[in-house]
């Protein structure tokens, strides 16, 4: 049976990952006066803000210099943050809090695993730094998702391997990253490009611990 989970954040635990989105967007029109497509979004989740801000300006086909470069990602994290204000445990998604509660009545040991350099601000908002054993820092990692570097330094820091450890993201990257790293993969949410996931579920309404152990056993 498994030992771990290893949380994504942004679209697991939160409902993060529109604001980032809407930063972006915002960005966009301010320096290059055009809309962002929709169809961006999903190149942009679970990846790091360099890396999103790359697949942006190359689906706008602009070159910008370094520091231009430096002064957009910089200008970005300012807009979120802003955004973030107001972040309360209200913006918990649905079943997390009761599933949180349920894998540490059962001794499970959690780990945050997420691309977010905000996210340790991001667990204090929403009232959960206590909740997880550890979080792995992004920032330390040399590749980030699609790359299975953070799901590998969660399980790590947790003192398990990742085969012994099941991994809940939203995202494609996320969900290569954790296939990767060799944990189990559950993917929430209805986009058909996450079916290379080990376990997909609609929502995070649905995630259960029995769920998880019948799949993972399976
Ligand atoms: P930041 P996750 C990811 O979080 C987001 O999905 C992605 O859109 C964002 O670019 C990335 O974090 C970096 O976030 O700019 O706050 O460092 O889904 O891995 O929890
Ligand atoms: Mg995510």
């Amino acid at each position: 049976m498994f030992k771990g989970v290893l949380f994504d954040l942004d679209g697991v635990i939160a409902d993060t990952s529109t604001l980032h989105f809407d930063a972006w967007k915002k960005l966009v029109n301010k320096y290059f006066s055009v809309a962002l497509p929709d169809s961006i979004e999903e190149k942009t989740k679970g990846v790091s803000r360099t890396d999103s801000l790359k697949v942006i300006l190359e689906s706008l086909d602009v070159v910008v210099s370094d520091s231009m470069f430096q002064q957009l990602l910089h200008e970005k994290n300012e807009l979120y943050g802003d955004s973030l204000n107001t972040l309360s445990p209200n913006n918990i998604l649905p079943g997390i809090a009761p599933f949180i509660s349920e894998l540490k009545e059962q001794k499970m040991k959690l780990a945050l695993a997420s691309a977010s350099l905000n996210g340790p601000l991001i667990l204090e908002k929403l009232a959960l730094s206590t909740a997880f054993d550890a979080v792995a820092d992004p920032s330390k990692v040399a590749c980030g998702k699609p790359a299975p570097d953070i799901f590998i330094s969660a399980a790590k820091a947790l003192g398990l391997t990742p085969a012994v450890c099941v991994g809940i993201e939203d995202s494609i990257a996320g969900i290569s990253a954790i296939n990767s790293s060799g944990a189990f993969s559950v993917a929430v949410g209805k986009n058909p490009q996450l079916q290379s996931a080990n376990l997909i579920l609609p929502s995070t309404a649905e995630l259960r611990l029995d769920t998880l152990r019948i799949a993972y056993s399976n």
